[in-house]
C-alpha cells in the first residue's frame, strides 16, 4: 500500500506557485482589494472573472473522497463572463424585478428574483459558540525529523512538507467584534497529511480555565455578555466573569495569563501557541511518550499596551485580521516552530511533581525544554472568507497514526463537542466534504447520505462484512498505516464524580507565573486587574477577587486593592511561598527580528520625493513595512503614493514612527473642533496638531520614534525629552531607519518608563 496516498506533493507545489502574476506591480503596499486595479469608467465588455490575488489560495480541488482531481487551483471559483442563475442560465438584467408594466405589480413568476432573495435570506450560518471571530491563512509545515524517536507520524519525518490551514481567533466576541480585546486567542492548525487530517486545536495561553469539560458551559456563560442586556461585547471586564472565576478558583491560572500582556497580542504573528493538554506520541516500536505541543513564533512574542488595544478597537477593529493578511500579501510570511516537551509515560502521569492530566498546569521549560520538530510557514491568504475561514471545522479527535490522546477530562469533553457543534453550524454530518475540510488522503468511510452529500458513491454494499462489493473496503493492518489506539492500561477504579487530589492546587502556578514576569509586565498585570475590576458593579465580587489575589502574591493584591480603593485582605501562606521563577514565561529580555513591523513615515505635501523615496526603500530593505503619511492623499511623486492621510492615521497602527517633515496645519486640521487634533491654545500652531498627537501617543506607548533634520520643535510640541531612550534625532535617514529597526528588535522601549512593580 502506498505510503503517501494523497495528492500532497502537488498541493505543496501549488501553494508555492501561489506567488503568481496578476495585474498589479509586485512589491506594492498590501491591502489592494482585487488582483487588477479598476478603471474609472464602468466596464462594459463581458470577460472571464478576474483571477484571485497573487497572495491568495483556496482549498486545493481534491474530490470529497480525497482524490486529486488534477483540476487547476481556481476550479471551484466563479466561471464565465455573464451573469447567470444558479443553474447557469444567462440573464439579461439584474436590476429590475419582472413587473406588469413599469409601475405595475411584481410577478410571482420572476424566478430570478425568487432565487436571488431565497439565497440571500440563507447566507448566514450560526457563528461558533466560542472563537466566533477569526482569521486564517494557508501554509506549509516542514518536518525536521527530530521527533522520529518518539512518533511514527509520517508528516513529522525529515523534510516532509504538508499543506496546512491555520485559523486564529478570539474566544469571547461575536463574529463582528474587535480584534484587540483582552482575551485568549485560538491557534488552530489543520495539517492535510498523507495519512489523513491532523488538527492541533490550541490557544495562545498554555493552560485553561477549567479542569473538566462539564464546566465549559459555565465558564463561557459567565464570560459572554450578560444575558439580559447582552453587554459587554468580547471582554471579561464585567460582573458575571469575575463572579465565576473568583468562586471557581481553578480558573486563577488562566485568568492571570489573560490579565498579562498575553491577553493583548500585537499580532497573530507574534503569539506563542500551545496544545494545552498533554498528548501521547507513539513511535514505530509502539512505545508511548507524553508530550505538550508548543508553537514558537520566529518574530518573537510581543503585545500591545492596553491603551493602544482600546484605541485600535475603534480605529481598526480588524487590526489582527488585517495585519495577518497584509504581512502575507507583502511577502513577510509568518513562521512558527513546532516544538514538544517530552515526559516519560509513567503510571502516575506526572513530571517533576506536576500532574500532566491537569490542563491548568504548565511544565516550566527550564524543567523540560521545548524541542523543535518542524517549521510552519503561512504564505497564502484565503480566497474566500466564508468558504474557508468560516467553514473550516477543527476537531481535537482528528488524529493520525503516531499521535494519540491522554485521559485529560477536559480533552474528553472536547472530543465530543467539536463534531457535535458542526451539525448545527455546517448543517449536517457531511462537513468533512466542504472543500477546506477535505482530507488529501483517500476516503472510503462507508458513511452515506445526509444533507449536502457531495460524493457520488458507487457500489451497493456500504456495510461490512460484504461480498457484493468484493469485501471492500478492507481493514488496514499496523503496517498499512492504520490508526491503532495506544493500549493504555486502566487500573481498577470506582465510578466517581471527582478530580484527582493534585487538581486542588489552584495557586502555586499563578504565583510561578507572577514571579517569572519582569517588573514592567507585572505592572501591566496590576493595571489589568484594576481596570477589569473597576468595571465590576458588585463590591462583594471585587472583594472576593482580592481574596484570590491574596493567595497569589501580596504585592499584586495590595496594589490592585489600592487601585480599587478597597481594604487589603489578609495574605495567605501561598502568597509568600518561595517558587523558582521560569524566565521562559516572560516575553521580555530577548531580541527578535524586526521584519514585517510597520513604520509610519510622516511627510508634508512639500517633502522632497527623493528623500522620502530613499527612506521608504531603506525601510523595505531593513525588512520593515513602510507606510507614507501625508496631509492629503495626493501622491508625492508618480511612484510615491500616500498610504495614510493625517486625518486617517493614528499612531496605534505603527510599531515605529519616522518624522521626515512636520508641516504646519493642513487645510483640514480643525484644531479644537477635531477630537483627534485636540484643543489648540493661542491660535495657529507651528506643526499640524495631528502629527503632534501621533508622536506623543507613540512615545507614551513606548515605541521608537525618530525625527529628521531639526526635530527639536517637534519634540517640544509633543512634550518629549529628546534625550529619552528610543527617541532619535538624526540628520541621515539611513541612520534613523537603522536605529529604529534595531530598537524594534526588543519591540518597545520599556526603559523609557522605569517600572515600579519589582
Ligand atoms: Fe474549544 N471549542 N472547547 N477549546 N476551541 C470550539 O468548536 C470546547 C478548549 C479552541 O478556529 C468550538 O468548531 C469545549 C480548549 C479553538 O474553528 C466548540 C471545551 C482549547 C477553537 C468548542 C473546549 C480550545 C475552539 C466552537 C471544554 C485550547 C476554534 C466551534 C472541554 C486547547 C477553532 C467549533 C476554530 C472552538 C468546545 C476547550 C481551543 C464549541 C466543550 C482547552 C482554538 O466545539
Amino acid at each position: 500500500m502506498d505510503d503517501k496516498p494523497g495528492p500532497v506533493k502537488r498541493i505543496v507545489d501549488a501553494v508555492a506557485e501561489a506567488v503568481r502574476e496578476d495585474g498589479r506591480p509586485p512589491g506594492g503596499v498590501p491591502g489592494a482589494p482585487g488582483s487588477t486595479p479598476p478603471q474609472v469608467a464602468e466596464p462594459l465588455e463581458p470577460r472571464a472573472p478576474l483571477p484571485a490575488k497573487r497572495d491568495q489560495q483556496g482549498p486545493l480541488p481534491v474530490s470529497p473522497t480525497g482524490r486529486d482531481t488534477g483540476l487547476p487551483a481556481d476550479a471551484l471559483s466563479q466561471n464565465g463572463g455573464y451573469l447567470t442563475t444558479a443553474q447557469g442560465v444567462r440573464l439579461p438584467d439584474g436590476d429590475h424585478s419582472l413587473k406588469a408594466g413599469p409601475r405595475g405589480p411584481v410577478l410571482l413568476q420572476d424566478h430570478h428574483l425568487r432565487e436571488k432573495i431565497m439565497h440571500f435570506d440563507h447566507e448566514r450560518i450560526p457563528e461558533r459558540v466560542v472563537h466566533a471571530r477569526g482569521a486564517a491563512a494557508h501554509g506549509t509545515f516542514r518536518g525536521y525529523g527530530t521527533a522520529a524517536a518518539v512518533t511514527r507520524a509520517a508528516f513529522l519525518a525529515e523534510g516532509v512538507e504538508t499543506p496546512v490551514f491555520v485559523r486564529f481567533s478570539t474566544v469571547l466576541g461575536s463574529r463582528g467584534s474587535a480584534d484587540t480585546v483582552r482575551d485568549t486567542r485560538g491557534f488552530a492548525t489543520k495539517f492535510y497529511t498523507g495519512q489523513g487530517v491532523f488538527d492541533l486545536v490550541g490557544n495562545n495561553i498554555p493552560v485553561f480555565f477549567i479542569q473538566d469539560a462539564i464546566k465549559f458551559p459555565d465558564v463561557v456563560h459567565a464570560a459572554k455578555p450578560h444575558p439580559d442586556r447582552e453587554i459587554p461585547q468580547a471582554q471579561s471586564a464585567h460582573d458575571t466573569f469575575w463572579d465565576f472565576v473568583s468562586l471557581h478558583t481553578e480558573a486563577t491560572h488562566h485568568t492571570i495569563w489573560n490579565m498579562s500582556d498575553r491577553g493583548i497580542p500585537r499580532s497573530y504573528r507574534t503569539m506563542e501557541g500551545f496544545g494545552v493538554h498533554t498528548f501521547r506520541l507513539v513511535n514505530a516500536e509502539g512505545a508511548s511518550t507524553l508530550v505538550k505541543f508548543h508553537w514558537k513564533p520566529m518574530a518573537g512574542v510581543h503585545s500591545l499596551v492596553w491603551e493602544e488595544a482600546q484605541l485600535i478597537s475603534g480605529m481598526d477593529p480588524d487590526f489582527h485580521r488585517r495585519d495577518l493578511a497584509d504581512a502575507i500579501e507583502s511577502g513577510n510570511h509568518p513562521q512558527w516552530e513546532l516544538g514538544i516537551q517530552t515526559f516519560p509515560d509513567t503510571p502516575e502521569q506526572t513530571f517533576a511533581g506536576i500532574d500532566l492530566l491537569d490542563p491548568t498546569k504548565i511544565v516550566p521549560e527550564e524543567l523540560a525544554p521545548v524541542q523543535p520538530i518542524g517549521l510552519l510557514t503561512l504564505h497564502a491568504n484565503p480566497t474566500n472568507f466564508f468558504a474557508e475561514t468560516e467553514q473550516v471545522a477543527f476537531h481535537p479527535g482528528h488524529l493520525v497514526p503516531g499521535i494519540d490522546l491522554t485521559d485529560d477530562a477536559l480533552l474528553a469533553g472536547r472530543l465530543f463537542s467539536y463534531l457535535d457543534t458542526q451539525i448545527t453550524r455546517l448543517g449536517g454530518p457531511n462537513f468533512a466534504q466542504i472543500p477546506v475540510n477535505r482530507t488529501h488522503a483517500p476516503v472510503n468511510d462507508m458513511l452515506r447520505d445526509g444533507f449536502h452529500q457531495d460524493a457520488v458513491h458507487s457500489g451497493v454494499a456500504p456495510y461490512k462484512p460484504n461480498s457484493l462489493d468484493g469485501g471492500c473496503p478492507f481493514f488496514a493492518g499496523a503496517g498499512e498505516h492504520a490508526f491503532v489506539e495506544y493500549p493504555t492500561p486502566i487500573s481498577a477504579a470506582t465510578k466517581v464524580r471527582e478530580a484527582p487530589a493534585s487538581f486542588a492546587d489552584h495557586f502555586s502556578q499563578p504565583r510561578l507565573f507572577w514571579l517569572s514576569l519582569s517588573p514592567v509586565e507585572r505592572e501591566h498585570v496590576i493595571a489589568a486587574y484594576t481596570f477589569e475590576l473597576s468595571k465590576v458593579y458588585e463590591q462583594a465580587i471585587k472583594e472576593r477577587v482580592l481574596t484570590v489575589l491574596a493567595r497569589i502574591d501580596e504585592q499584586l493584591c495590595r496594589e490592585v486593592a489600592a487601585g480599587l480603593g478597597l481594604p487589603v485582605p489578609a495574605t495567605t501562606d501561598t502568597a509568600n511561598a518561595e517558587i523558582a521563577p521560569s524566565p521562559a514565561l516572560s516575553q521580555l529580555g530577548r531580541r527578535w527580528p524586526a521584519t514585517g513591523r510597520v513604520l509610519g513615515i510622516v511627510t508634508g505635501s512639500g517633502s522632497d520625493p527623493g528623500v522620502v523615496r530613499r527612506l521608504r526603500d531603506d525601510a523595505s530593505a531593513a525588512g520593515l513595512l513602510p507606510l507614507v503619511i501625508a496631509p492629503t492623499g495626493a501622491p508625492l511623486a508618480d511612484d510615491l503614493p500616500v498610504q495614510r492621510t493625517f486625518a486617517a492615521a493614528r499612531s496605534v497602527e505603527f510599531d515605529a514612527l519616522l518624522v521626515a517633515d512636520a508641516p504646519p496645519p493642513g487645510a483640514d486640521d480643525r484644531g479644537a473642533r477635531d477630537a483627534k487634533s485636540g484643543a489648540v491654545a493661542g491660535g495657529q500652531p507651528a506643526i499640524d496638531s495631528r502629527i503632534v498627537l501621533l508622536v506623543n501617543e507613540a512615545y507614551r506607548h513606548a515605541k521608537p520614534i525618530a525625527g529628521l533634520a531639526d526635530a527639536r520643535a517637534l519634540w517640544a510640541a509633543a512634550g518629549i525629552d529628546p534625550q529619552a531612550p528610543g527617541v532619535f534625532s538624526e540628520t541621515d535617514g539611513g541612520q534613523a531607519i537603522s536605529a529604529l529597526a534595531e530598537q524594534l528588535e526588543t519591540h518597545r522601549v520599556w526603559e523609557r518608563f522605569p517600572a515600579s512593580a519589582h
